[in-house]
């Protein structure tokens, strides 16, 4: 009888344990943040009926976790109707805290300026409710416009350095960041630029010890490689590749969180299921571990 529960009682763990996390709705573009031990995760939402088309994305999700393995599900908390100026294309976004307020920087197509652009939402608590804390678009194609492709200015991914200072990082192609004023909803200065090899887009920056790392999808097909670097301002050491191209969905974008003394890979895939592939993702989460010098070891994937 004892074995009988230990062994129903691992199945379950497996079971929530099992990549993708959800497995009845398609989730892409993961961004996770910590608050009051618990973690919310914030993924867009992949509504394409096929693999076939294009990205069909409207709005973004919520789901929440004090443990990593059981997640509570919230609903679209934000859609791209909430910014007036935007014309549709829920593409990727990051949530984060300051001073108690949570600003949601997102990927949008604008409606009258060509091609992709950033805007930001704001919310008392990190379910919201969202609005739209500039009425315009933050990042524009117009700014930065000097590659031929109109998605240049995608994938926005907020950090906080240690003396306060906010950063938004962006970009596809050519990998960009600018410090954020305290008001979050205007760049400080000016739009820079950062040398990485084969960067593709996702850029995603975290801090552990005294070195920063910076992430990001490369080449197409994509893989995770990153950098690192002893300030943020760089000069950036490539370190290499975190993960092989994920399942049959050429993008895996991820995120990399601490919690609970843990830290987490997470990402998207298209493989796992009948349905998955390019334009239906879901999300992904496996662990991550630093070798002694600082190194991140390869990560390996349970989603396949
Ligand atoms: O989900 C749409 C786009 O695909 C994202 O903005 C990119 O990072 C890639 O995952």
């Amino acid at each position: 009888m004892k074995i009988l529960l230990l062994l129903l009682g691992l199945s379950w763990a497996m079971a929530v344990n099992a990549n993708p996390i959800f497995k009845d709705i398609r989730t892409a573009d993961p961004a996770a943040i910590v608050h009051n031990d618990t973690v919310y995760l914030y993924t867009g939402h992949d509504e394409a009926p096929d693999n076939k088309g294009f990205f069909v994305m409207h709005d973004w999700l919520v789901f929440s976790s004090t443990d990593m393995l059981n997640w509570q599900r919230h609903g679209p908390k934000l859609s791209t109707k909430d910014f007036k100026w935007a014309k549709g294309d829920a593409w990727a976004s990051h949530v984060i805290e300051k001073s108690g307020k949570f600003y949601w920087f997102v990927t949008v197509r604008h409606a009258t300026i060509n091609g992709f652009a950033i805007g930001v939402a704001v919310a008392d608590n990190p379910l919201g409710p969202f609005k739209d804390a500039l009425g315009k678009a933050l990042i524009t194609n117009d700014m930065t416009t000097d590659t031929e492709i109109d998605w240049d200015d995608i994938d926005p991914a907020v950090f906080t350095d240690d003396d306060g200072q906010f950063y938004l990082f962006w970009g596809n192609t050519k990998a960009r960041y600018a410090k954020l004023k305290d008001n979050m909803i205007e760049l400080d200065g000016p739009i820079n630029t950062i040398d990485i090899p084969d960067f593709t887009e996702a850029l995603w920056m975290h801090k552990r010890g005294d070195i920063y790392y910076l992430s990001y999808a490369s080449g197409f097909p994509e893989k995770i490689a990153y950098a690192t670097s002893k300030s943020i301002h760089g000069p950036w050491q490539y370190r290499g590749i975190l993960n092989e191209v994920a399942g049959n969905s050429p993008t895996n974008h991820q995120s990399i969180i601490e919690f609970k003394d843990k830290w987490f890979f997470i990402y998207h895939t298209g493989a796992s299921q009948p349905d998955g592939g390019e334009f239906r993702r879901a999300v992904a989460i496996d662990p991550l571990y630093y070798n002694e010098d600082g190194s991140i070891k390869r990560i390996i994937m349970t989603s396949e």
